[in-house]
């Protein structure tokens, strides 16, 4: 706990606390407000006069946490949260730019915003892979505005390549799910991946709380199918499907090794007109493939579909099984158990974008780390050497 909050619990006054500590209550009260930070000979008295309740680690977290929100920001961001609840369109989209801003200050809006809610198991996760071109964003307007149909309402957070220089998101997808885009019950967000995990939007996890919190039954991920986008995707969402082109040779396409796995539904898109034979050939060489590997574990069992998202062709086999996979998942609670797993990756992922920001942003510009970057440059301090300084430093504080 921090020092005031201690202080409080215990009926101590910052007076007598100061005495004891043998400095000012002037001094006292700049520790306490964050202004300053204690010296270590003091940081250690405080830790044993408050019995080890008061750690040195709670003035460096405090020196952290001083960008407070005023009290009008609160009252605007808890107003956002409950437009946020009634599903408003406008005022999610709203939410997802504050929780994509990398200022300061819409961080700590953002996680204010994130405090609001609560987590609910309502919603069904999608997350949808594949190459570019095979048609992920039409799947996903077709399969959508036929769940629209039955009275769902549908979300796609479709993570685009950004382009480094404007840092913008191309917005792509956004016009090629023109009826999806337009519909009341759809809500459609591309994301910049800003180079994050080969094409994966560093919020991707915080935008589906806002969306579930929007009461949007069907989540569409949508990734860019590179690099380890894949991973990450799959992390966040209850059911994984990767398309296919239909391709007529016997090799199997140049899919990544492990998607296949990460698989819990293949489709091969495209089965229309000049390409339907290539696709059922696609389809039986992959379902030979994934039954020498059904056969050869106990690896979850997976099956391969066809279809068409221009001509609208086996939508409900493909709504059929998602439906059936989500159902038994929720029946064996296995449903529950991914979701709670995944907290604890997000967890660690929030850990490492931190850690990645505060080197790009903190330590690289500390004058004894540029010393030492110097050092290594001048080949007066070995690469292992430099690095262990550094990393002691990270971890002590
Ligand atoms: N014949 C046929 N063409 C399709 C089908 N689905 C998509 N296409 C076409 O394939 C092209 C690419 O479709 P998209 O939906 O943009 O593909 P994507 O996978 O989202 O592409 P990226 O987002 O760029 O990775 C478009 O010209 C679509 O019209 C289909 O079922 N049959
Ligand atoms: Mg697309």
């Amino acid at each position: 706990m921090n020092l005031k909050q201690f202080l409080k619990l215990k009926k101590i006054s910052h007076a007598d606390f100061a005495k004891n500590l043998n400095i000012s209550p002037i001094s006292l009260s700049r520790y306490i407000g964050g202004q300053r930070l204690p010296e270590k000979n003091i940081l250690l008295k405080i830790n044993d006069l408050t019995d080890g309740l008061v750690t040195p680690n709670d003035f460096y977290l405090f020196n952290e946490q001083e960008l407070k929100l005023d009290s009008n920001k609160k009252k605007e961001i808890k107003n956002l949260a409950n437009k946020i609840k009634l599903g408003n369109r406008k005022y999610l989209g709203k939410a997802i730019t504050i929780i994509e801003s990398s200022l300061k200050e819409d961080q700590i809006a953002a996680q204010f915003l994130l405090n609001e809610f609560r987590n609910n198991d309502n919603s069904i996760r999608i997350g949808i892979t594949g190459v570019p071109g095979v048609g992920k964003s039409t799947f996903i307007e077709s399969l959508g505005l036929k769940l629209i149909e039955k009275g769902l309402r549908v979300a796609v957070l479709a993570i685009d390549p950004s382009s480094k220089k404007s840092g913008g998101s191309i917005l792509g997808d956004k016009t090629r799910m023109e009826k999806l885009s337009v519909n009341p019950d759809a809500f459609i967000r591309p994301s910049p991946s800003d180079g994050h995990l080969g094409g994966v939007a560093k919020k991707t996890s915080e935008s589906i709380l806002c969306l579930e919190e929007s009461n949007f039954d069907i989540i569409f991920v949508e990734t860019m199918g590179v690099g380890q986008a894949e991973t990450a995707v799959y992390d966040m969402v209850d059911i994984f499907l990767l398309l296919l082109l239909p391709s007529g040779g016997d090799e199997l396409q140049g899919i990544k090794k492990g998607i296949i796995e990460l698989a819990d539904l293949i489709i091969v898109n495209k089965a229309d007109n000049d390409l339907k034979k290539q696709a059922e050939i696609t389809q039986r060489e992959y379902k030979n493939a994934i039954s020498i590997k059904n056969n050869s574990s106990n690896k979850k069992i997976i099956d391969v579909l066809t279809c068409s998202s221009l001509e609208l062709i086996g939508f409900d086999r493909i709504w059929q099984y998602i439906y059936k996979f989500i159902d038994e998942r929720k029946k064996n609670q296995k449903f529950f158990a991914n979701r709670q797993l995944q907290l604890s990756k997000w967890m660690w992922n929030n850990i490492n974008l931190r850690t990645e920001e505060y080197i790009k942003k903190d330590l690289k510009d500390k004058t004894f780390v540029k010393k030492i970057q110097n050092d290594v440059e001048n080949n007066s301090l070995t690469i292992v050497d430099a690095s262990n300084i550094i990393f002691k430093y990270i971890s002590k504080k």
